[in-house]
C-alpha cells in the first residue's frame, strides 16, 4: 500500500513539472544574484527561431536608492528585435512603469556599451521570426556567431566605465568581463588591449597605419 501512494505522488511531480519548463520556451528566466551572465540558448551557436524569451533582472530586495541594474553589451551580435525596458514592479499579473531603456538596432548596436536603469526590474526581450538579424561572420576562419552573451550587476556604485565590447576588441577579439575587469582576447596572430596588432591591413594601436600603397588606416 505505501509503495503504491509513492509511485502516485512521484507521477504527480512530473505531471506538475512538464507545463512550468514548456511555459519558459527554453529560455529566459528571472535573475535576483548581484551579478551573472545571460546569453541566448546554446551561445555562440544558433538557436531556435522563431523565438520570444524574456530574462527579469529583479532588484527589488535591493534598499539603496543609488542601486542600478547594468548590462554590459559585451559579446553582442544581434541587430534588431531586442530591447530593454525598466520597469518599476514587475510581476506575471502586474507591470508597472513600463519605459524602454534601449533598443538595439543596425546603427546603434557598435555605439551602445552598456544599458543601465534605476528601477527594480530590467526585461531583457529577444523578439525574432528568423535567425538572419543575430548572426555574425567575420571572414571564414575568425568568427562565426549567433545571440549574445552578456553580463549584469546590481550595483550601489557606477557603471564600470572600463567595459568592452565586440568594437572594442577589433572585431577580431572576444570581450569578456571578469567582473573585476574587462580584457578582449585575441585571435591567433593578433594582439595588444585591443586586439588592433596584427597582420598588415589592420591598424596598429600606436595609431601608424599599416595599409600598403599609402591607403590610410581606420
Ligand atoms: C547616493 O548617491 C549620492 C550622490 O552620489 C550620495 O550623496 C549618497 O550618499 C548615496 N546614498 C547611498 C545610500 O549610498
Ligand atoms: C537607432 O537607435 C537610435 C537611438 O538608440 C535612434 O536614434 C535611431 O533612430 C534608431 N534608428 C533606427 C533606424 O531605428
Ligand atoms: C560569456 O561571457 C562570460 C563573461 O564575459 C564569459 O566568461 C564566458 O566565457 C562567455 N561564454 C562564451 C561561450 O563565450
Ligand atoms: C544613443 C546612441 O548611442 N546613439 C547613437 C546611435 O548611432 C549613431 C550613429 O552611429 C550615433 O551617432 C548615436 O550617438
Amino acid at each position: 500500500m505505501e509503495v503504491q501512494l509513492c509511485v502516485l505522488i512521484l507521477f504527480a511531480w512530473s505531471i506538475t513539472i512538464v507545463p512550468v519548463a514548456a511555459g519558459r520556451r527554453g529560455c529566459g528566466g528571472t535573475y535576483t544574484a548581484a551579478r551573472g551572465i545571460i546569453h541566448t540558448p546554446n551561445f555562440p551557436d544558433p538557436f531556435k527561431v522563431p523565438i520570444d524569451c524574456e530574462w527579469v533582472i529583479d532588484a527589488q530586495h535591493e534598499s539603496s536608492p543609488n542601486t542600478s541594474i547594468v548590462v554590459y553589451l559585451t559579446q553582442l551580435f544581434v541587430f534588431e528585435g531586442l530591447t530593454f525596458t525598466e520597469y518599476q514592479l514587475y510581476g506575471s499579473d502586474y507591470k508597472i512603469n513600463p519605459r524602454i531603456v534601449h533598443k538595439v538596432n543596425e546603427t546603434n548596436i557598435s555605439g551602445v556599451r552598456w544599458v543601465q536603469t534605476y528601477q527594480s526590474f530590467l526585461v531583457i526581450q529577444l523578439k525574432l521570426p528568423s535567425i538572419d538579424s543575430a548572426h555574425l561572420r567575420v571572414l571564414d576562419r575568425f568568427l562565426e556567431v549567433y545571440g549574445f552573451n552578456i553580463t549584469y550587476e546590481i550595483t550601489a556604485g557606477h557603471a564600470r566605465p572600463d567595459s568592452c565590447t565586440m568594437m572594442d576588441c577589433g572585431f577580431t577579439g572576444v570581450c569578456y568581463d571578469h567582473y573585476t575587469k574587462f580584457e578582449c582576447e585575441c585571435f591567433p596572430g593578433y594582439s595588444g588591449p585591443t586586439c588592433s596588432d596584427g597582420p598588415k591591413s589592420f591598424c596598429h594601436s600606436d595609431g601608424v597605419a599599416t595599409c600598403e600603397n599609402g591607403a590610410t588606416c581606420l
